[in-house]
């Protein structure tokens, strides 16, 4: 996997036991400036570029922000392709896949444009500011943060008086969902599989037994947590089942999850974030250790615009 170092792009990462274990992450704190009222980066209209990829689920997370809020016409997109390359996220040069901020043909030559050089991963998403010409942010949990509270006045997503509660949600999602599929899917030993995966559903069967009850996570009302469950979810029959050996059941198979993930579906704007078939050319795009030979499975077919029972708006 590349790297970037002192804003130069590596293919490979020539230090990866360091990367991993000390010194070279210590170096990487990662991009966390903040969009706040007082500035400097204040949340202005047109101001901020975000890059993103459609199957990565933490950058979906934050086009969910944005289409729910309907900022669509307040904060731009670029949109990289779905399978990486050994030069990580890269653009075409027209069409849909094309970065119309920078005609970048890299996501790493965006993180070049950092002053002083940036050393850490190439991730999307990327929230870019035009006027002082840097990242804000490629943190996804910040990047939703600040647009919901900031761009909003209402701070619909983020109320003041639910945020312990979305806080708690937001950690357990994090860590054993949004997470937890991937330490499925990326896990080197049986018993590192085994683990993730049985974490995996127990945390999936709270969150069904919470929904049984609740019309959403926080506040029987659409909030972050929900935004920041959802791509999972959406993701969760077409890819991580297959893919990620997440197949101890599939969310279809939770009455009540299901219903609640095709509620949030049927909220203006979400259904356009959702890309099933750009899913699949991701996450079984080519991998010498997970699809060595590439190919993309045709199913499942799943019905995600059947009325669900509860509404969320
Ligand atoms: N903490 C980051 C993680 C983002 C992330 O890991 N994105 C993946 C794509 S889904 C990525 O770009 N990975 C490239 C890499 O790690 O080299 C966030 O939530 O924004």
């Amino acid at each position: 996997m590349g790297v970037m170092i002192n804003g130069v792009y590596h293919i490979e990462d020539p230090a990866p036991e360091s990367y991993l274990d000390g010194e070279f992450k210590r170096a990487v704190s990662g991009i966390r400036a903040h969009i706040t009222a007082d500035g400097p980066f204040t949340p202005d209209h047109g101001r901020y570029h975000l890059i993103v990829a459609w199957n990565c689920p933490w950058a979906h997370r934050t086009l969910l922000t944005r289409a729910v809020l309907g900022l669509e016409d307040a904060i731009s997109v670029s949109t990289a392709k779905p399978a990486r390359t050994n030069q990580g996220w890269v653009f075409d040069e027209s069409g849909p896949f094309a970065d119309t901020e920078f005609s970048a043909s890299a996501a790493h030559e965006i993180y070049a444009k950092q002053s002083p050089g940036y050393t850490g991963r190439v991730t999307v998403p990327i929230l870019w500011d035009r006027q002082s010409k840097q990242i804000v942010s490629n943190e996804s949990a910040d990047i939703v943060r600040m647009i919901a509270q900031t761009f909003d006045p209402e701070q619909r997503l983020s109320p003041a008086q639910l945020l312990p509660q979305i806080d708690t949600w937001n950690d357990l999602i994090h860590a054993r969902i949004n997470n937890g599929v991937y330490r499925a899917g990326f896990a080197r030993t049986q018993n590192a599989y085994d683990s993730a995966v049985t974490d995996l559903f127990a945390a999936l069967d709270e969150v069904e037994k919470h929904l049984a009850t609740h019309t959403t996570l926080v506040g029987d009302r659409l909030t972050e947590a929900d935004l920041r469950l959802f791509p999972t979810l959406a993701r969760f029959d077409v890819a991580y089942h297959y893919a990620f050996k997440c197949n101890l059941a599939k969310l279809t198979d939770y009455p009540n999850l299901w219903d609640y993930a095709r509620a949030i579906y049927a909220i203006e704007g979400v259904a356009e974030t959702v890309k099933f078939d750009i899913y699949k050319a991701g996450y079984f795009s080519k991998s010498e250790l997970r699809n060595p030979l590439g190919i993309v499975p045709k199913g499942p077919i799943v019905d995600w615009s059947a009325a669900p029972i509860r509404k969320i708006d």
